[in-house]
């Protein structure tokens, strides 16, 4: 089997407003979360290739149900989850949300890992450091995007993703959660996505061992804490266990 999923034979599989209405939990699936308009739609289209998979909005809370995709077989899925922290939804449908959606997220037996999506010009907001405690106590693999990198000078994105690390490093995080930077506007990103999602979606499918993910993305040397984790900022990616320390 190829080491890497075939993300481009993504298709759309079932909207699932309920936990009960969710597919079978045979095989295993990624879940992509993050406030509203972070970029979760946009981001499972660009890694797709396919513009017109998840419905993407500049109004926030386009995506109200869980939706599943397939990737190839119907065992393999990437799911796209409802936006948290839209203000416009009633409240009785907000608290409905919330009830399936911590359904999902707490008994759902085929969810092999989160995918925390964050704008990067606003990171680490009140639910984003809520689900990254949810994953804590769920030992729940998280890989962070902080999405419309695009939006940012280098040197911004850059010291943008620094601070998430330090703050995954205080919080005691790094064995369970990588970040990186990501654009669905110029691909920025999307090889190092695939890479973790390949992970933790194929050894999951052939019943072997999860997929290990690299705790850190690639940092620079002059960082006090975290230099030990790598040492190019240029590569974007968390998956370069290889790169060289100085
Ligand atoms: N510049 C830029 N804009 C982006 C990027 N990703 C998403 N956007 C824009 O952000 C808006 C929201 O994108 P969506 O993908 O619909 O966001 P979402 O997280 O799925 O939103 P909900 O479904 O409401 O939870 C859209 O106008 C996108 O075009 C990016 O990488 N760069
Ligand atoms: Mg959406």
């Amino acid at each position: 089997m190829s080491s890497r999923v075939n993300f481009r034979q993504a298709q759309y599989l079932i909207s699932a407003q309920t936990f009960q209405q969710c597919p079978s939990e045979e095989g295993a699936e990624v879940a992509f979360a993050g406030r509203s308009n972070a970029g979760k739609s946009s981001a499972i289209n660009r890694l797709t290739g396919n513009g017109k998979l998840a419905r993407t909005s500049k109004t926030p809370g386009r995506t109200q149900l869980l939706n599943f995709f397939s990737l190839g077989e119907p065992t393999l899925r990437l799911v796209d989850l409802p936006g948290y922290g839209y203000a416009k939804v009633p409240l009785a449908k907000k608290n409905d949300w919330q009830k399936h959606l911590s359904q999902y997220l707490h008994e759902r037996k085929s969810l092999m890992g989160l995918v925390l999506l964050m704008d990067i010009r606003h990171p680490l907001q009140s639910f984003d450091t809520m689900m990254l405690e949810w994953a804590a106590d769920m030992e729940m693999p998280v890989h962070i995007l902080l999405t419309k990198s695009d939006k940012l000078k280098r040197g911004a994105a850059k010291k943008s993703l620094l601070d998430v690390c330090q703050y995954l490093t205080v919080e005691n995080l790094t064995d369970l959660v990588s970040v990186q930077l990501f654009s669905s506007h110029n691909g920025d990103g999307v090889e190092g996505l695939e890479a973790v999602l390949s992970g933790w979606l194929l050894p999951a499918q052939d019943g072997s061992a999860g997929g290990e993910i690299e705790p850190y993305p690639d940092l620079p040397d002059n960082s006090s804490t975290l230099s030990a984790a790598g040492s190019n900022i240029d590569s974007t990616t968390a998956s370069t266990p290889d790169a060289p320390d100085s």
